[in-house]
């Protein structure tokens, strides 16, 4: 039997690691999307990536392609050459304090970029008589200032360019959905983490640098807000929910967390008591870092999904720290190594 084929757009990224490994495990052929640059973008995938000539086209595999929320005309012919039974729309410019700088660049990405691969998925139902169902990666950013804890139930009050995006992609698969019976679930994630979670986002900012500071390769950590409350889970255990609402009954909108919010200043306090040392010697101010707006506590309800999808989390707070800093200690140890033999730079999975 042929396998089932699934696009991931955006699978350099943390999560699209995550959720073509997993994929891969059931079967499927993956089929991931990635961004033409002028260096390799791929070390996320690197363990998964074979050589297309020692690939069979018909059997479970990693095929990669070019391609770019940007441009519709490249994503539908993507649709008519790859005919997937499932698309997971994880492309994004995902950095809130980014999105600041880069306004109109992130909606283009975030919100119209959601809106051609509808279309092209629209047209594409509508001229095969296949439907592809469709993820599409919202996220608890799109609640903003609304008060937790927040559920599917919770209005949206974003916070950022970024946030407000996330939500106009999310209302224009809410539309396509009741428009073209379309099968589109929205995710609304809150913040998952892993060791290959992005350099510049907190949580990973923090266990960088607490394996470079023991392995004396830096001093000092620059951040901002400690007091902003998020609700971290482990990017692994989110990615199966992704894959679940697209196998449950009805296209619908779902919130993923944990359920338990933490500070920065708590992240801080376990990442740097792991290795017995105390962040206040080691954390300084940086006004840089502050967003014109913030968000200050994101906590999620997922009751809905572990009704409906069975989905719940598994990796505790304390264990997705734990993985983080003693993942960032074996970096930091080869970094150093490569630096005593003359190397530069560590290539960072
Ligand atoms: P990430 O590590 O920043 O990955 C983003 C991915 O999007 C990368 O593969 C990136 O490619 C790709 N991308 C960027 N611009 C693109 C474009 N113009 N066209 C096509 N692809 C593009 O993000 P993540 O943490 O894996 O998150 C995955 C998705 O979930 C994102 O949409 C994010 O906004 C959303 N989300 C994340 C969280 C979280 O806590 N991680 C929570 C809620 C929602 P390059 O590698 O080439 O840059
Ligand atoms: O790690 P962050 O940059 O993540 P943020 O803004 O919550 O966004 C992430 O999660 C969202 C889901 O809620 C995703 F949609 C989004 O794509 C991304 O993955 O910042 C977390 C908190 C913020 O309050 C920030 O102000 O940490 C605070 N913070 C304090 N010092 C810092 C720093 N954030 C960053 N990135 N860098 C700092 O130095």
């Amino acid at each position: 039997m042929a396998p089932s084929r699934a696009l991931i757009i955006g699978i350099t990224g943390q999560d699209g690691s995550y959720l073509a490994e997993f994929l891969l495990a059931r079967g499927y052929q993956v089929h991931g999307v990635i961004r033409r640059a002028s260096s390799f973008n791929t070390a996320r995938l690197d363990h998964l990536y074979r050589d297309h000539h020692d690939l069979d086209p018909t059997a479970p595999g990693l095929i990669l392609h070019h391609g770019d929320l940007t441009d519709g005309s490249g994503l539908r012919r993507l649709l008519n050459t790859v005919k997937p039974h499932e698309i997971y729309n994880l492309g994004a410019q995902s950095h809130v304090r980014v999105s600041f700088d880069q306004a109109e660049y992130t909606a283009d990405v975030v919100a119209q970029g959601t809106l051609r691969l509808l279309e092209a998925v629209r047209d594409y139902q509508q001229a095969t008589g296949d439907q592809a169902r469709l993820y599409q990666a919202g996220s608890s950013e799109m609640f903003g200032a609304a008060p937790a804890p927040q559920s599917e139930a919770t209005a949206f009050y974003p916070r950022s360019p970024y946030a407000v995006a996330k939500v106009a992609a999310h209302w224009y698969a809410v539309n396509y959905r009741e428009s073209y019976d379309l099968f589109v679930a929205n995710g609304i994630l809150f913040n998952h983490e892993s060791p290959r979670r992005g350099e510049t986002f907190v949580t990973r900012k923090i266990s960088r640098a607490v394996g470079r500071i023991v392995h004396g390769l830096q001093d000092k950590l620059y951040l901002c807000n400690l007091e902003a409350v998020r609700d971290w889970g482990f990017a692994g255990d989110y990615v199966e929910a992704m894959w679940r609402m697209l196998r449950h009954g009805r296209a619908d909108d779902f919130v993923i967390a944990t359920g338990s919010g933490h500070s920065v200043r708590q992240f801080l306090e376990l990442a740097f008591g792991r290795v017995g040392r105390d962040y206040r010697d080691f954390v300084a101010f940086d006004p840089r870092f502050l967003r014109p707006a913030e968000v200050n506590r994101l906590e999620g309800d997922a009751r809905r999904a572990a009704d409906a999808l069975g989905w719940r989390p598994k990796v505790s707070f304390a264990e997705l720290v734990a993985m983080m800093v003693d993942s960032d200690l074996d970096l930091a140890a080869r970094e150093l190594s490569l630096r005593d033999n003359g190397h530069a730079a560590v290539h960072v999975g």
